[in-house]
C-alpha cells in the first residue's frame, strides 16, 4: 500500500470539532487561574515524539499460543505501512524501531525510501541474540555475549555490528542491546566472570559505533533466565555504561523491574549520572507483561514523566532520552493499542507539565508533605484530553484516532490485501 493510498483513506476523516473548541477554552481558563498558558502546554505536547516498535504491529502471543489478527503485516515493508497509519492519526510517532533479524531485508535503501514516503524515519536498532536463527553456526542456548565459548561470543558481537551497519543505511543513530543471558540454577554460571565476558564483548561492539551514535543498554530482571540475569538491573547497566564510554547509556523498560520497585527513582538517578538513554514504555501488573502504556498504572507513568519534566526544566546535562514503545498486543488491534499508548504518554507528559512547580518546591522546602503530595497529584487528576486533541488537530492528525481508524476500514482492507500465513506457534511476537 502506497502512502497516497493512506492519504485517501484518512484525509476525509480529519475534521475539526466544535466540542473540542469549547472544552479547550474551558480548560485554558482553568489553567490560566494557576498561571499556566494552555497553548504552551499544547505546543510541548505537539512536539512530543515516541518511536513505534516494528514488532508491536503484529499480534503478539505468549508461550502458550498466539491468536493472529486480521490482515497482519507479513514483512517489514507492511509493518511500516501500519506504523504510517499510527503516525498519520496521532501525529506523535514519526519513527520506527527495528528488530534484526526479524526486520532484515536485502534492500535497506528501499526500506528507507518506503519509510520516507510514509513520513517515517528510524529510531534505535535492536539486536537479537536471544533466539537462534536458521542456519546459525553457534547456538545461544547458554548465552550470547557472555557465552563461555569464544566463538559464540564472537558471533553475537558480529550480529550487533551487522545491526549497526543496517542502521547506518536507514539513518538510525542508536543500537539497543538487550540480552537474555543468565542462569537458571545457582552454580550454573560464575556471576562475576559472566559480567566480565559481557564487558569484553560489548567493548568490541562499542568500538564499531559511529561517533554520532549511542548505545542503549537495556536491563531486565529475569526471563528467559530465571535465577540470575547478567544485566538484571540498572546498577549493572550503569556499571557497564560507565566502563564502555560516553556513548553508552541505560535504557529503562518499564516492565523490567521487580514488583513495587520505584522506577521514577531509577529515572532520577540515571538523570543524575547523565546516563539516561531512553525508555521502552509499556505497562504491567506482574512481570514483563508488555501491556499498553498507562493501562494498568497510569500514576506510575505520570511519576516517571514528572522526573523527565524536572530534568527538562533543570536543563540536566546529557539529557536526551529516546522514547520508544515496547509492547505486545495479544487481544487488541495493535494499531489501536499503539495509538492509544502514544496518547497516554502525551497525557502523562501534559499532566506533569501543568504541575505548579513553584508551589511544589515551596511545600517541599517547608516540609509540608500533604500539600506537596496534593500539588503534584493535581496535575495527574486534571483531565488534559482537550490539550492532546488540540495538539493533534494542529498537526492535521485525528481528533479521535481510534474512532477515525475504525471508520476508515483500514483493517478490513488489510485483511483482503494481506492473506494470512497459517501459524499456530507460540512466541513473543
Ligand atoms: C525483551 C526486551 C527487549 C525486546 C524483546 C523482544 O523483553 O524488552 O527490548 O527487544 O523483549
Ligand atoms: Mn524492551
Ligand atoms: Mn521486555
Amino acid at each position: 500500500m502506497k502512502s497516497r493510498f493512506l492519504e485517501s483513506f484518512f484525509a476525509f476523516l480529519l475534521c475539526g470539532s466544535s466540542a473540542l473548541a469549547a472544552d479547550y477554552a474551558q480548560l485554558g481558563q482553568q489553567l490560566a487561574r494557576n498561571g499556566i498558558q494552555i497553548d504552551e502546554i499544547t505546543k510541548a505536547v505537539a512536539n512530543f515524539k515516541v518511536a513505534v516498535p516494528s514488532w508491536g504491529v503484529g499480534t503478539g502471543g505468549t508461550r502458550f499460543g498466539r491468536f493472529p489478527g486480521i490482515g497482519e503485516p507479513r514483512n517489514v515493508f507492511e509493518k511500516l505501512e501500519d506504523c504510517g497509519v499510527i503516525h498519520k492519526l496521532t501525529g506523535a510517532t514519526p519513527t520506527v524501531s527495528l528488530h534484526i533479524p526479524w526486520d532484515k531485508t536485502d534492500d535497506y535503501k528501499a526500506l528507507r525510501e518506503h519509510g520516507a514516503a510514509l513520513g517515517l524515519g528510524f529510531d534505535a536498532m535492536n539486536s537479537n541474540t536471544f533466539q537462534d536463527q536458521i542456519g546459525q553456526q553457534h547456538s545461544y542456548k547458554y548465552g550470547s555475549l557472555t557465552n563461555t565459548d569464544a566463538a559464540t561470543r564472537a558471533q553475537a558481537v558480529a550480529h550487533n555490528i551487522e545491526c549497526i551497519e543496517a542502521g547506518k543505511k536507514l539513518g538510525s543513530k542508536a543500537l539497543t542491546v538487550w540480552i537474555g543471558d543468565g542462569a537458571n540454577f545457582p552454580g550454573q554460571s560464575h556471576l562475576g566472570r559472566a559480567f566480565d565476558r559481557y564487558l569484553e564483548s560489548q567493548k568490541q561492539i562499542y568500538a564499531a559505533l559511529p561517533d554520532d551514535w549511542r548505545m542503549f543498554i537495556e536491563h531486565k530482571m529475569y526471563e528467559p533466565a530465571f535465577y540470575a540475569t547478567v544485566i538484571q538491573d540498572w546498577g549493572s547497566s550503569l556499571l557497564a555504561a560507565k566502563e564502555l564510554g560516553p556513548k553508552a547509556f541505560c535504557l529503562v523498560d518499564l516492565g523490567h523491574h521487580a514488583p513495587n520497585v520505584n522506577i521514577e527513582m531509577i529515572v532520577a538517578r540515571l538523570v543524575h549520572a547523565q546516563r539516561l538513554g531512553g525508555f521502552h514504555f509499556n505497562d504491567s501488573k506482574y512481570g514483563d507483561d508488555d501491556l499498553d502504556a498507562g493501562s494498568i498504572e497510569p500514576f506510575r507513568l505520570f511519576l516517571v514523566f514528572n522526573e523527565l519534566v524536572e530534568a527538562e526544566l533543570a536543563k540536566a546535562p546529557n539529557f536526551r532520552p529516546a522514547h520508544m514503545l515496547d509492547q505486545s498486543h495479544n487481544v487488541t488491534d495493535p494499531i489501536e493499542s499503539l495509538m492509544t499508548s502514544a496518547i497516554e504518554l502525551q497525557r502523562a507528559y501534559a499532566q506533569a507539565l501543568i504541575v505548579d512547580r513553584k508551589a511544589l518546591h515551596d511545600y517541599r522546602i517547608g516540609n509540608d508533605a500533604l500539600m506537596a503530595a496534593q500539588t503534584l497529584k493535581r496535575g495527574f487528576t486534571t483531565d488534559v484530553s482537550p490539550i492532546l486533541a488540540q495538539a493533534r488537530a494542529l498537526k492535521g492528525a485525528a481528533i479521535d484516532p481510534v474512532g477515525t481508524y475504525r471508520k476508515s476500514g483500514y483493517r478490513a482492507k488489510c485483511g483482503q490485501m494481506r492473506p494470512s500465513k497459517q501459524s499456530l506457534g507460540g512466541g513473543i511476537v
